[in-house]
Formats: C-alpha cells, structure tokens, sequence
C-alpha cells in the first residue's frame, strides 16, 4: 500500500519535479530550509544553491508552500541580491515570520565592502512582493559572522534575532521588526551550554577540540519555544561535517544547556546541514538539507523533512534521515 502510493505519487508530481520523497524539492537545489506555518499551509523558504561552483555561490531565496507536506507549490523567487542595493554577493541562509499580517525575511548576505550584514524584506504576502524595509543592513558590524539569522516572537510579544558562525550573538527586535534595542549581545560559550568550544576562525583548533570535547557551535541557530522551554538547534561539528545539536533554556536569552545531537553521522552528501523544527497539523517536522539530489553535493544542497515526536520529557530524540 505504502510502494504503491509512493509510486503513484512520484508519477504523478514527475511533471512538475516536486516529489512527496526526500529531497521533497527537486526542481532547483533548495538549502538552509526555513519554515513558517501561516494559516494552515506551511511555507518554506530557502536559498538557491547553483549547480558547478565550488562554493556557496548563491543569488537569490525562494518559497515553497504545502497543505499536506506531500504536495508542494513552488512561488518562485521574490527576493535575491538585486533587492538589496547594498548587497554584493552570497545570498545566504535566511528566515521569514509573520507579525501583524506583515511577514519579515531576515536575510544575510556579503555587503559591498565585502564583510557579511543581515539584512530584512517586507511584504503583505508570506509569497510576496517583497521590498528591502530598511535600504541598508539591520545589523553590519564590519565582520564576517553576520550569518544565519534566526527570529522568534515570545508570547510577551518581545521578538528575538539569533545569529552568527563561530559566535552567537542576539538583539531584542523592536515592534516594527526592523529595528533593535540595547546592544548586540555575545552569548558566552561553553562546553556545558554548546557541548564544546571553538576558536573563531581557526579550522584546525576545531578539529584539535573534537578530540576533548563532543560537538561544538558553528552556524545556522533556530530559535523556538515548547512547554515553556526554549529550543536553540544549531549546526555542530562532528568530525568533519557538519551534525545538527541543541541546546535548551527557561528563558529566551540564556543560559543555554547542551542537550546533544538531533542528526549527526548521516550520509547526506554535504558538509554543512542547517534547518529548522516546526509543529504543523499535530505533528513536529525537522527541516534540513541534504546533497542527495543527482548532480547534488556541498553547494548542490536541497531541503529534506522528518516528521518526529519530543521525548515525554520535552528532548528531541536522534533523528534519522530518510529517503522517503
Ligand atoms: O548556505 C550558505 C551557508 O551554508 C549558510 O549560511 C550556512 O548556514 C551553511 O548552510
């Protein structure tokens, strides 16, 4: 029963090359996978890795919709580099929420002066237009770890945006979700909040450290709540590629406590993973990517999904990829 719908289905969606099995994307390679679920449809957006170069050379987002996380609707590409004039290059990982019937693409990028800023774009529609709300970066510090912004919105109203490699920093986002107050925060790592430690900018250092330590922060935090707990997943290390790990906190500014690894060892054909957790329909889903499609691989990366149930005690158990 199982073969014959996944048969049918495959036949069916062959036409328009979007398939219920993972990569559940396969008309264009679809990294850094980031959902929202707005009014019964869940939304993913993602980037758009090409395919022949030798790194994350990439120009532009897209989104994705689905009902039933089976069938797919592609809503092309509303934003890319050419929708932020001070953005030079590396349309790189981003996230989108909603606030106020108004949703807000947290985007990051390299700037014209060559270091990486994060930036944010603003529409009516979870689909688009989008416009750069801003006409400048949200956060530039003239440095490369402005990547991988993550948002979130308490039940208080305050909204919070992660972000960074190596370091993880944060700011409290003001009401109109395009500015910030205070000052950009550092969190303070260490091996009982991320498992591990890591010297920024200093590969070898890393893998010196896997030998002491299980798993270190490096990039692609997701921030979210549960049960009144607070869930940051990130891109670990493990060995050579990149693990997804978590950590977990009773407030949304720390102190963050390691819980281990969500997905490691997993032969998904790319260095990096980064994704997201989201509940949608009763279900809790892990977005992340994988290498896996034909001509795939560490810059030819696509979204895959697994639907997964927390632990009784709020972790969330090893998670294995599949193909289907
Ligand atoms: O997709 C480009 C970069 O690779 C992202 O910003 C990182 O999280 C990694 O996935």
């Amino acid at each position: 029963q199982r073969n014959f719908k996944y048969i049918t289905l495959s036949f069916l969606l062959a036409g328009i090359g979007i398939s219920a099995q993972n990569p559940v994307i396969q008309t264009h390679f679809t990294p850094d996978p980031a959902p929202m679920v707005y009014k019964g449809k869940m939304y993913v957006y993602t980037g758009d890795d090409q395919p022949g170069f030798d790194f994350y050379t990439m120009t532009k987002w897209r989104v994705y919709s689905t009902e039933d996380m089976v069938n797919y609707t592609d809503h092309g590409s509303p934003i890319s580099l050419e929708s932020f004039s001070w953005a030079r290059d590396r349309a790189w990982a981003a996230q989108c929420i909603e606030r106020n019937g108004k949703f807000y693409w947290y985007i990051c990028v390299q700037t014209v002066d060559n270091n990486m800023a994060i930036g944010v774009a603003v529409s009516d529609s979870p689909t688009g237009p989008f416009r750069d709300a801003l006409g400048k970066p949200l956060i530039s510090t003239g440095t490369w770890d402005n990547i991988d912004p993550t948002v979130f919105t308490d039940d208080d109203g305050q909204a919070y945006l992660y972000w960074g490699n190596s370091k993880l920093f944060y700011v409290k986002l003001n009401k109109d979700m395009t500015s910030y107050q205070g000052q950009i925060t550092e969190v303070p790592q260490s091996v009982e909040a991320f498992g591990g430690l890591r010297r920024p900018g200093k590969a070898d250092e890393v893998l010196q450290k896997q030998e002491k330590f299980d798993d270190v922060y490096v990039e692609g935090p997701w921030l979210y709540k549960r049960n009144n707990q607070y869930y940051m997943m990130y891109a670990g290390m493990t060995g050579r590629t990149e693990c997804l790990s978590y950590s977990t906190s009773p407030s949304p500014t720390g102190p963050w406590k390691y819980q281990g690894k969500i997905m490691t060892d997993q032969p998904t054909n790319s260095f990096t993973n980064h994704g997201g957790i989201i509940d949608f329909k009763g279900k809790s889903y892990l977005f992340y990517h994988t290498g896996l499609l034909p001509a795939g691989g560490s810059y030819g990366r696509s979204t895959a999904v697994e639907e997964f149930r927390y632990n009784a005690d709020g972790t969330i158990p090893k998670i294995t990829m599949t193909k289907e």
